[in-house]
C-alpha cells in the first residue's frame, strides 16, 4: 500500500557530517530510515554509496514522495539537503526562519534578518568553514604515523608551518565571524532566539575543531576559549540539545562500535 507520507532515508557514514542530518531529522520529528556505512582503512566511503549518487559521499538522503509509483528523489550536499528538508518538513518547527517581512513578500530586501542569516550560513558552512577544516585535516596527515618515521620530523615541520601561517589565520577569521554573529543575533543561536537548521549544520565541524585549535598554532593566554567565549558557550549549548543527544544515542543503539566524531 502506498504511504500517505513522504518516505525519507538517510545514508549515514561514520565520523562524518552525516551526523548533522541525523540531528536535523530528529528536530523535524518525521519518520525516517537510516542505513549506516563504515569508512575503509583509507578513510574513504565504501563504493556502495556510488550506487546511490555518483560521487559516493555522505550524507545522502532519498525522499520518496507519497503516492503510487513515486520515484525517490536523491539529495546530496549537506547545505542543499538541509534546505530541502527544512523547507518541506520544517513548518511546525524552528528549523527555518520565516522568510518575508509582513507586506514585503517577493520584494528585493523583503527577507527577514533571520532568514538572510539562515540562508547565508547554509552556504558558509560548506563553502567556507568545512573547506578550511578539511584542509587542516589533510595537512595534519603529514604528522601522522602513516608517514615513515625518518621523514616525519620534516613533514611535521612543513605541516606546522602551513597550519600556523595559512590555515589558522583563516580559521581565526571564520571563528571571529561566528562570534560576532552570536553577539548580534539577539538570541542564543546564530539566527536569533531559536535553534535553526543552520546551527545544526554547523555543529559537526564546530564540535570537531573546538578542541584541536591549540594544535594549529599559538593563542593568547586563555586560549581559544578566551578569544571566542560566546562561540564556546554556544558549542556546549548545541551538545546539550535533546535532538543532538538523541542523534548520538541513535547511532549507539544501531551499533555502538560506529564512530561519530571525526
Ligand atoms: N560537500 C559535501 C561533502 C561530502 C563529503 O565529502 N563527505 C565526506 C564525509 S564528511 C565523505 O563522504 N568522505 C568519504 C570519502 O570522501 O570517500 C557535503 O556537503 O555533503
Amino acid at each position: 500500500m502506498a504511504s500517505d507520507k513522504a518516505q525519507v532515508k538517510l545514508y549515514w557514514l561514520e565520523k562524518s557530517r552525516a551526523q548533522n542530518i541525523l540531528w536535523l531529522l530528529e528536530e523535524l520529528k518525521i519518520d525516517y530510515e537510516i542505513e549506516t556505512f563504515r569508512r575503509g582503512s583509507d578513510m574513504l566511503a565504501p563504493s556502495e554509496l556510488k550506487k546511490i549518487h555518483p560521487l559516493g559521499k555522505s550524507p545522502l538522503v532519498s525522499v520518496t514522495p507519497p503516492g503510487p509509483s513515486s520515484e525517490p528523489i536523491i539529495l546530496a550536499e549537506s547545505g542543499f539537503i538541509t534546505q530541502y528538508l527544512s523547507e518541506h518538513f520544517g513548518h511546525e518547527t524552528t528549523m527555518m526562519p520565516k522568510r518575508w517581512k509582513e507586506g514585503q513578500e517577493g520584494k528585493v530586501g523583503g527577507e527577514t534578518e533571520e532568514w538572510m542569516r539562515w540562508q547565508y550560513l547554509l552556504h558558509f558552512v560548506e563553502g567556507t568553514f568545512m573547506s578550511t577544516l578539511i584542509i587542516a585535516v589533510v595537512v595534519g596527515m603529514l604528522k601522522s604515523n602513516k608517514i615513515p618515521f625518518f621523514l616525519r620530523p620534516i613533514t611535521s615541520m612543513v605541516a606546522n608551518q602551513i597550519l600556523s601561517s595559512f590555515i589558522l589565520p583563516n580559521l581565526k577569521g571564520q571563528l571571529g565571524f561566528l562570534e560576532k554573529q552570536l553577539e548580534t543575533s539577539s538570541g542564543d543561536y546564530l539566527c536569533g532566539k531559536n535553534l535553526t537548521s543552520a546551527d545544526v549544520l554547523l555543529s559537526f565541524g564546530l564540535l570537531s575543531v573546538r578542541d584541536r585549535l591549540e594544535e594549529y598554532g599559538s593563542w593568547p593566554a586563555g586560549g581559544p576559549q578566551g578569544v571566542y567565549p560566546k562561540l564556546f558557550a554556544y558549542s556546549t549549548r548545541l551538545e546539550s540539545q535533546p535532538g543532538y543527544k538523541k542523534s548520538v544515542e541513535k547511532i549507539k543503539e544501531i551499533d555502538s562500535s560506529l564512530g561519530i566524531e571525526f
